[in-house]
């Protein structure tokens, strides 16, 4: 299994780290970032902090880590839309990406699958896969991006996740969502985000049933976030106020990580 020091990737580029931050910001920040240049420098008067080793993947990963929580947790707006795109923008082939390979991906056998709700909700039931299927469903192209230094359009169709919440009975002033997939990976979601109209329990890629890379059964897709909130494979969600970190959370990175 690869170690985070190892997914950092140091080679990835600096600028490329710039450019992607710079993406996830939401306008009005991202407008006063460009205009002063979108250097590690003006990261520095954005953030107040400095960059203790510019050569550290992982600092330079912390330092947009802080960038997140001093800029763009007072800057989010739980509805600013992530940008969609044309059928012509999509990546083909889309990247597939965990902390594995491929062939380690979990198999998850269609007919036994049970999506478990637990926490702060009033139906505590679990779904099949085909009372999932039967909720209502729209097609969203957005872009997937990978604080490993990748980004990818996509073609996702599924659920409101904000709709389904509603459907059974979840206590939307709790703080998070928190979910777990076959293989193990964990992740968190803040509710706003949860509540977000773009945040999809997503079935289908490119107008097929998701395939294993990409996460059969269900994927959470959140456009407003990094690639790791978005977790795949997943079998269950609990509703509640105590933050259970996830996967990556636990490694150091943002639990915010939005746009
Ligand atoms: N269950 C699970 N979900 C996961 C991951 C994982 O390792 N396991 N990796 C995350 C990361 S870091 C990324 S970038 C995306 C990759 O999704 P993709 O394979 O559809 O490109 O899945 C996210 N969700
Ligand atoms: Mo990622």
């Amino acid at each position: 299994m690869r170690k985070f020091r190892d997914l950092i990737i140091p080679g990835v580029d600096k600028r490329l780290l710039v450019k992607d931050a710079t993406r996830l910001l939401p306008d009005p920040a991202r407008r006063r970032f460009l205009a002063m240049g979108a250097s590690f420098g003006a990261l520095t008067l954005l953030t107040g902090c400095d960059v203790v080793d510019e050569d550290s993947a992982e600092s330079l990963l912390k330092y947009v880590s802080k960038f997140n929580d001093a800029v763009q947790s007072a800057l989010f707006n739980p509805d600013t839309l992530a940008p969609t795109y044309p059928e012509s923008a999509i990546t083909r082939p889309f990247p597939f990406n965990a902390y594995y390979g491929l062939d380690e991906a979990p198999e998850v056998e269609a007919a036994d699958y049970k999506f478990e709700v637990t926490g702060l909700v009033d139906n505590k039931k679990a779904w099949t896969l085909q009372e999932l299927y039967a909720l209502p469903q729209f097609k969203q192209i957005t872009r997937h991006i990978c604080v490993e230094g990748w980004s990818a359009i996509g073609s996702w169709t599924g659920a409101s996740l904000r709709d389904f919440l509603k459907l059974v009975g979840a206590d939307t002033r709790a703080k998070y969502c928190w979910f777990r997939c076959a293989e193990g990976y964990t992740g968190t979601l803040d509710m706003p985000t949860a509540l977000h109209p773009q945040t999809q329990m997503t079935f289908k890629y490119d107008d097929k049933i998701l395939p294993k890379a990409y996460g059969f059964p269900m994927k959470i897709r959140v456009p407003t976030k990094l690639g790791f909130k978005n977790p795949k494979y997943v079998i269950a969600m609990e509703v509640t106020n105590d933050y259970k970190g996830g996967y990556w959370e636990d490694q150091g990175y943002n639990a915010f990580s939005g746009s």
